[in-house]
């Protein structure tokens, strides 16, 4: 029988800066690479026929005795497991976090407290509503799950990519859940929400109404999964090392900035590339574009928890910046992709409930819900109580008790007792006392006392003042979407009262929005139902750090560009069009009607069809008369540009390329179209609208553009 060399617990996980790090992979001994290696049965065996049934006989019948066929489709037989209820379709990437400076002050947390220690971490992106094979460019809320392999135990912040949630109460959840899933009786729609049962339960439960209308806006058809905002949504607790506790939001803040896309585009990207944000997220860590964010908290003392005209605790409130300032603490890095996406990303279970000393919870509703159901769907979900041996979930720090049996027990444990307190092991494992660090969990001392009722806190019942904040933080652009977002939406809904109903809802919300949803839907704008001292109660009516398109940073760093070209372009436009956009850290791919070879060597990197322009943030037309010619002759060549002008993206064409812009009529004189003069010039204008990532101010005329 071999004996263990280590503690399955004891296995480092450091990822680096580096993909294919050698010095992790040999630390982390439960990765298997096949190379060189013999094929072999799961017990060993080397296999000499792996093409072959045994069987009587050429033409006779298979013979059960066969244990390498018969194991090889047991194993395939039970190949799938359950897909999460919620959050099925996701990708995930390895990486590390790392905290500016120490935050003692805050929180006793070990890995919050040296700015020179990487703690690895493991983070997964989701959609909530659509299966595993869904789309990813959906309109939903997008979860942003992080486990923290602390060298004090894993610490999970299992957030989204909203700040706020539909419901506050857990109890509600699976009544939620059951009505923005595929309907039951047809199973459908997948991976979205504009149907009637969805519709049918906000418009009944106003507490939703705040984050239905965050769903609604460009945060929920987010450009790339790199370039969004990420949020724990409840309120937590930092304690330090005194013992003093105090309320703590988490956010993530990509440094890229954050960018959205258009509705049009997502609905297309469905189609074209329905693994349009995992491809993203995957391409830009093996290039090297390690996506980051930074780690903001919003910490407020104990006696200020009753001074906010909203409760602390419930979760469909922020904190608006206004009140209370976020302060960047640390810095998240994703460096390496996994491996394998079932062992990694399907198999990793996060739970809220994964805390570590110096961190700790409130008493909101839906988070305390939490608490239980994560391990729970575990149980079902991995197959037992033993998922914490799975590689993905193993904590690096030591992990010693009693637990020992339950379907799928990997770890060997030696030693006779299973229980504390014993003397036949010396008493071990033992209680470690609480400590300033390195000490034993310890809850925070909170005072409760209360009667045993079911109801909901007064101090939860305004649920529209955040919303008109939310409404009123918004840019004109950013407004127009979330108008079509509920025209859309509601239009899909097949029930006239529940669309009626949901305008209610809105009325109280604002009336430039409730009058022009209706309009779309040829409906009467309801009265507001809440009473005007309820509709004003946010003390503060606008927040520009809501609006993505207000925080636009001016970069285009990791953006892509297509360089529409074909036989006969001009190699040393192509060229300059490649250095300008890679000086600036941008990534360029060469778009041709065919594949092949052009004039100079260039190779082409996508067809026009393969990779249509929804998939790039701009578009360059290269040079040359014969390519010119050719593009403006074809109808997918004139379409791509004409669509990349209705997306409102940044566009360009040198010498000759014009011709195309030409023959594609689109309207001249545009903010965002770089034409006249060398590539150098044309450049230089082109990455300028790049930069803001869409020109917003071309709207109006985009809508006449019939791509
Ligand atoms: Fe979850 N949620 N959730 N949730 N949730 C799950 O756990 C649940 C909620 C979130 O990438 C499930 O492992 C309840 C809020 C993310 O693996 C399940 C309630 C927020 C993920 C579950 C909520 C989230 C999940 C399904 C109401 C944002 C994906 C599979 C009390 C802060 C994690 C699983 C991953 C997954 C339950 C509400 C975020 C069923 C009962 C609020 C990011 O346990």
């Amino acid at each position: 029988m071999p004996t263990q060399k280590k503690p399955a617990s004891a296995v480092a996980r450091t990822p680096s800066q580096s993909n294919t790090n050698e010095k992790v992979e040999s630390l982390e001994t439960f990765r298997s690479d096949a190379t060189d290696q013999a094929l072999t049965t799961n017990q060993g065996v080397k296999v000499s026929d792996n093409q072959n049934t045994l069987r009587a006989g050429p033409r006779g019948p298979s013979l059960l005795e066969d244990f390498i066929m018969r194991e090889k489709i047991t194993h395939f037989d039970h190949e799938r497991i359950p897909e999460r209820i919620v959050h099925a379709r996701g990708s995930a990437a390895h990486g590390v976090f790392k905290v500016y400076e120490s935050q003692a002050a805050l929180t006793k947390a070990a890995f919050l407290q040296d700015p020179s220690k990487e703690t690895p971490v493991y983070v997964r992106f989701s959609t909530v509503q659509g299966s595993r094979g869904s789309a990813d460019t959906v309109r939903d809320v997008r979860g942003f799950a992080v486990k923290f392999y602390t060298e004090e135990g894993n610490f999970d912040l299992v957030g989204n990519n909203m700040p706020v949630f539909f419901i506050q109460d857990a109890i509600k959840f699976p009544d939620f859940v059951h009505a923005v899933k595929p309907e039951p009786h047809n199973e459908m729609p997948q991976g979205g929400s504009a149907h009637d049962t969805f519709w049918d339960f906000v418009s009944l439960v106003p507490e939703s109404a705040h984050m239905v209308l965050w769903t609604m806006s460009d945060r929920a058809i987010p450009k790339s999964l790199r370039a969004m905002e990420g949020f724990g949504i409840h309120t937590f607790r930092f304690v330090n090392a005194e013992g003093k506790g105090r309320f703590v939001k988490f956010h993530w803040r990509p440094t890229i900035g954050s960018a959205s896309l258009l509705w049009d585009e997502a609905q297309k990207l469905a189609g074209k590339d329905c693994d349009f944000h995992r491809r993203d997220l995957w391409d830009s860590i093996d290039l090297g574009d390690y996506p980051e964010w930074e780690l903001g908290v919003q910490i407020v003392e104990e006696a200020d928890e009753h001074k906010f005209d909203f409760d602390l605790l419930d979760p469909t409130k922020i904190i608006p910046e206004e009140l209370v300032p976020l302060t960047m603490i640390g810095k998240l890095t994703l460096n390496r992709n996994p491996d394998n996406f079932f062992a990694e990303t399907e198999q990793v279970a996060f739970c809220p409930g994964h805390i570590v000393p110096g961190i700790d919870f409130s008493n909101d509703p839906l988070l305390q819900g939490r608490l239980f159901s994560y391990t729970d769907t575990q149980i079902s979900r991995l197959g037992g109580p033993n998922f914490h041996e799975i590689p993905i979930n193993r904590p690096i720090a030591p992990l010693h008790n009693g637990q020992r049996d339950g379907m799928h027990r990997q770890t060997i444990v030696k030693g006779q007792a299973a229980y504390e307190p014993n003397s036949i092991d010396g008493g071990w494992p033992k209680e470690t006392a609480p400590a300033a660090s390195g000490g034993g969990f310890e809850s925070y001392t909170e005072r409760v006392e209360g009667s045993k009722i079911r109801v909901r806190s007064p101090s939860f019942a305004d649920h529209y003042s955040q919303a008109t904040l939310f409404w009123n933080s918004m840019t004109p652009p950013e407004k127009d979407h979330i108008v079509g977002a509920y025209s859309f939406e509601l239009s899909k809904v097949e029930r006239k009262p529940i669309r009626e109903r949901q305008l209610g809802i809105l009325a109280n919300i604002d009336d430039e929005l409730a009058s022009r949803v209706a309009a779309n839907l040829g409906l009467p704008v309801p009265k507001k139902s809440a009473s005007a001292e309820e509709l004003g109660k946010s003390s503060v009516k606008a927040s520009p750090a809501l609006s993505i398109v207000a925080k636009a940073r001016p970069s285009v760093k990791t953006r892509k560009v297509a360089i529409l070209a074909a036989k006969g372009a001009d190699a040393a436009s192509i060229k300059a069009v490649k250095d300008a956009l890679a000086a600036e850290g941008a990534h360029a791919k060469v778009i041709a009607p065919m594949l092949g070879t052009l004039d100079g060597g260039i190779e082409v990197d996508a067809t026009i069809l393969a990779m249509p322009s929804i998939m790039f943030d701009g578009v360059v037309v290269a040079g040359g008369k014969a390519s010119a010619k050719t593009l403006s002759e074809s109808g997918d060549a004139r379409h791509f540009v004409l669509e990349a002008f209705k997306h409102l993206k940044s566009i360009g064409a040198i010498g000759d390329g014009e011709d195309v812009l030409a023959a594609a009529h689109l309207p001249s004189g545009d903010e965002g179209v770089a034409v006249g003069g060398d590539a150098k010039a044309v450049m230089k204008k082109f990455i300028e609208a790049l930069g803001m990532h869409r020109v917003w101010s071309r709207a109006q005329k985009a809508e006449s553009v019939p791509a």
